[in-house]
């Protein structure tokens, strides 16, 4: 197994994808039709009709404090994805202290994208298979399955067999997380719709309707720029660390996944809590924010990759894109 340096999380190597194929009268060779979930194809399309409609409200009856509100709701429920979920949970790329761990649950309640363990759990599946039928978002089956797809029909069975060796106790030992999982059908309603829906309308007066559309519109616009990292981010882009791999460098996608479409550079180096070379000085929102958090001492242990390795890395295995490229003894 190839362990990636810190993070809990550890990478199959080609060997070991092959080898530990389930046999074949597990995966039949039809696993890959989808298996549609009607519920969820139906909550998603009302979803994106009716972000559509808090869209056009926006611009013709709802209050600008309701859609400033909805712009900083994005980037709350955001964060509770990229520095929650993502660079503290799922990869541990620094530590938190229990406030800011507090904090990001919340907001990562609010982002409804289901419990963090089991959001967790899914992605060290992704990096760990990326691109093949145990990822839960593999790139390979096109853009619509990657992008939202795959939350609309059941897991291919290859998921859920390596997910079964992916380790999340970690996560399930930490309180607040455990909490989060028991309560999820209480919490989620509650954080991700009734309190964002009340406040415009308790603070300034604003309809029910608007409030309420306009709270839709800004969840289905971070589950689409979520989404855009699995889906655009693997298929468009260049890829100056690791040529051989999909996942690409997309400057579209981090600016509205605030920081997380540096995606050549993840997968190459998925311990790195800034996730892209620059960080905050590259678009990277989140990367500002854990910096902020690390100088008032609610963030610590931030883990970095030695330029040194980048640029080893990038000799060897990118695509000649980086902007470095030619370093050292290139010619
Ligand atoms: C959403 C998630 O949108 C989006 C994730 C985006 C990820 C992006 C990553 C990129 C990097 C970060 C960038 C962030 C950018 C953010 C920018 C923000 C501005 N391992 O799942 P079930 C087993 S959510 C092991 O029901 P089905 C397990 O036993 C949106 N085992 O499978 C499990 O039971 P339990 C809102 C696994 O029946 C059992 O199977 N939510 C694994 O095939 C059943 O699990 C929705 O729309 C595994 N990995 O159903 C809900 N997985 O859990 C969508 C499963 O008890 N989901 N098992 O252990 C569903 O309805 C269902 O999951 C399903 C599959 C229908 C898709
Ligand atoms: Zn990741
Ligand atoms: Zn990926």
């Amino acid at each position: 197994m190839a362990p990636n340096l810190s993070t809990g999380v550890l990478y199959a190597t080609d060997k070991e994808v092959a080898s530990s194929t389930i046999p074949s009268d597990v995966v039949k060779p039809d696993d890959r039709k989808a298996k549609w979930v009607w519920r969820n194809i139906i909550l998603m399309g009302y979803l994106h009709l009716a972000a559509l409609y808090g869209f056009y409200l926006a611009f013709t009856s709802t209050k600008l404090a309701t859609t400033l509100f909805a712009f900083v709701m994005y980037h709350l429920t955001g964060l509770g994805i990229t520095a929650g979920a993502h660079r503290l949970w799922s990869h541990k790329s620094y530590k938190a202290k229990w406030p800011l761990t507090l904090f990001l649950a919340i907001c990562n309640t609010m982002a409804f994208q289901d419990a963090a363990v089991d959001w967790a759990r899914d992605h060290r599946v992704h990096h760990k298979y990326s691109e093949t039928d145990a990822d839960p978002h593999n790139a390979k089956r096109g853009f619509f399955f990657s992008h939202v797809g795959w939350l609309l029909c059941r897991k291919h069975p290859e998921v859920k067999a390596k997910g079964k060796g992916i380790d999340v106790s970690d996560l399930y030992a930490d309180p607040i997380l455990k909490f989060q999982k028991d309560n999820y059908l209480l919490l989620m309603p509650i954080l991700a719709f009734a309190i964002p829906t009340a406040i415009p309308m308790y603070f300034w007066n604003e309809t029910f309707t608007d409030a309420f559309f306009s709270n839709l519109m800004r969840y289905a616009f971070v589950l689409n720029a979520s989404w855009l990292v699995n889906s655009a981010a693997h298929l468009f882009g260049s890829h100056p660390y690791d040529r051989f791999i999909n996942p690409a460098e997309n400057k579209f996608v981090s600016i509205f996944a605030i920081g997380e479409g540096w995606h050549n550079y993840h997968h190459t180096f998925p311990w790195d809590y800034k996730t892209s070379e620059l960080g905050r000085f590259s678009i990277n929102f989140t990367a500002l924010f854990i910096d902020i958090m690390a100088k008032i001492g609610l963030a610590y242990d931030l883990k970095t990759v030695p330029e040194e390795m980048i640029r080893k890395r990038v000799e060897r295995t990118g695509d000649g894109t980086h902007e470095l490229w030619g370093w050292g003894d290139q010619d």
